[in-house]
């Protein structure tokens, strides 16, 4: 699983949006040392209700998977149970989608027992609906020629068993969140800011220089899953650093809902700092895509924003573009500059530079000042 995959995505009429998404999920594969074979993109204007792609199209698939001894067939939309049983048939191997993809890698990353048990909740939500596939695919794997496909009433009670198992888990997921609320109670008089931006934009880096720690940091996707709190001081102000779960743009919100823990810390912060890598591309759509998760679905209108454009020391030209027209700055190489507009601050930074890290500090303090607590 996972091994020797291909990648399937379709596109209306944007094909390098379409790339860039099949490229996010070779570098989610990454973390499994996944091999991607090859891509497929089909021009379509909508999935087929069957198969996903076209069925001649799935036929060109299907030979390829076969000469070329694929495992891992990995599409880039949430597929239907019944595409999934049609292309499983088809390809005869395992099939995957972008959403199922990220709940493996969260399964595989969640280290404590807190992002565990989050993983587990968000892994039954997506199972629920699936688990006629999840059987016919088990017994297929025992090898089970001769044996009747599980009669609904076996398929009932599994689904009992695992509504019993999400009413658990959100009981137990209830209790430790309101440990974290008592605990949070205790830091109601310091100044909290959260860190919150796609995934691999620097934001633990980031909480590392500031309070020379050594959390975990790496060159992919998903590495931090756990909301942790970390303390720096300045000017005999103490300030807390709220590092929060990346985001990545096509996965259903519900998933991200699932890190409840995240949420609550992003809402209770007192101002939000939104980490944007402008190394690499579709910087604005990333942008978009965080803004509006906080704007709809967290309804933190009333917050302070610091937008802070992380990997200046890698910055690309069109990404000086970019930014001049959609927000109305300039970004200078090398040159450290805080922009303030009315409604936003801005600041550019290289987690490379002690001396933008010093400077970001004494913003946030300067930013801080107003607020009394
Ligand atoms: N060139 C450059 N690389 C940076 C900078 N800041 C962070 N990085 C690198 O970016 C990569 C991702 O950094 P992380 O701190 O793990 O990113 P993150 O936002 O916490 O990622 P997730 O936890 O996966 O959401 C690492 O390889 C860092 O070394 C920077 O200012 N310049
Ligand atoms: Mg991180």
């Amino acid at each position: 699983m996972y091994n020797k995959n291909i990648l399937i995505g379709i596109f209306k009429t944007n094909k390098n949006q379409s790339i860039e998404y099949l490229n996010e999920l070779n570098n989610l594969l990454k973390i499994f040392k996944g091999i991607v074979y090859k891509t497929f993109l089909q021009r379509r204007f909508k999935p087929n209700n069957l198969t996903f792609v076209g069925k001649g199209y799935l036929d060109k698939i299907s030979i390829y998977v076969k000469k070329n001894l694929i495992d891992t067939v990995i599409f880039d939309d949430e597929l239907s149970l019944s595409q999934i049983n049609n292309i499983e048939k088809k390809l005869k191997c395992f099939i995957s989608d972008r959403t199922k993809l990220i709940l493996d890698i969260f399964s595989y990353r969640a280290k404590t027992s807190y992002a565990k048990i989050q993983v587990k909740l968000a892994k039954y939500q997506y199972l629920l609906p699936r688990l006629k596939h999840m059987w016919s695919h088990l017994e297929r794997q025992k090898g089970g020629i001769g044996l009747r496909g599980p009669g609904e009433k076996e398929i009932e009670t599994d689904r009992r068993l695992i509504r019993q198992t999400i009413i658990n888990l959100k009981k137990k997921l209830k209790k430790i969140n309101n440990q974290i609320f008592i605990q949070r109670k205790n830091r109601k008089n310091k100044i909290s800011l959260s860190l919150v931006g796609y995934t691999n934009v620097g934001k633990t880096t980031i909480i590392n220089k500031i309070t020379k720690q050594k959390l975990f940091t790496e060159n992919k996707y998903f590495t931090t899953l756990d909301t942790n709190v970390n303390k720096f001081y300045f000017k005999n102000k103490k300030f807390l650093l709220i590092d929060t779960i990346g985001f990545l743009r096509k996965i259903p919100t519900k998933l991200i809902e699932s890190f409840k823990s995240s949420i609550i810390e992003i809402q209770n912060s007192d101002i939000i700092l939104h980490i944007i890598d402008i190394s690499t591309t579709f910087i604005l759509d990333k942008f978009l895509y965080v803004t509006n998760f906080l704007f709809n679905e967290l309804n933190v209108y009333n917050k302070n924003i610091i937008i802070v454009f992380n990997k200046i020391d890698k910055i690309k030209n069109f990404n000086k573009l970019l930014i001049k027209k959609n927000f109305g700055i300039k970004i200078f190489k090398n040159k450290y500059l805080i922009y303030k507009n009315k409604k936003m601050i801005y600041i550019c930074i290289s987690t490379k530079n002690r001396k933008d890290i010093l400077k970001f500090k004494r913003l946030i303090y300067n930013v801080t000042l107003k607020i009394n607590k």
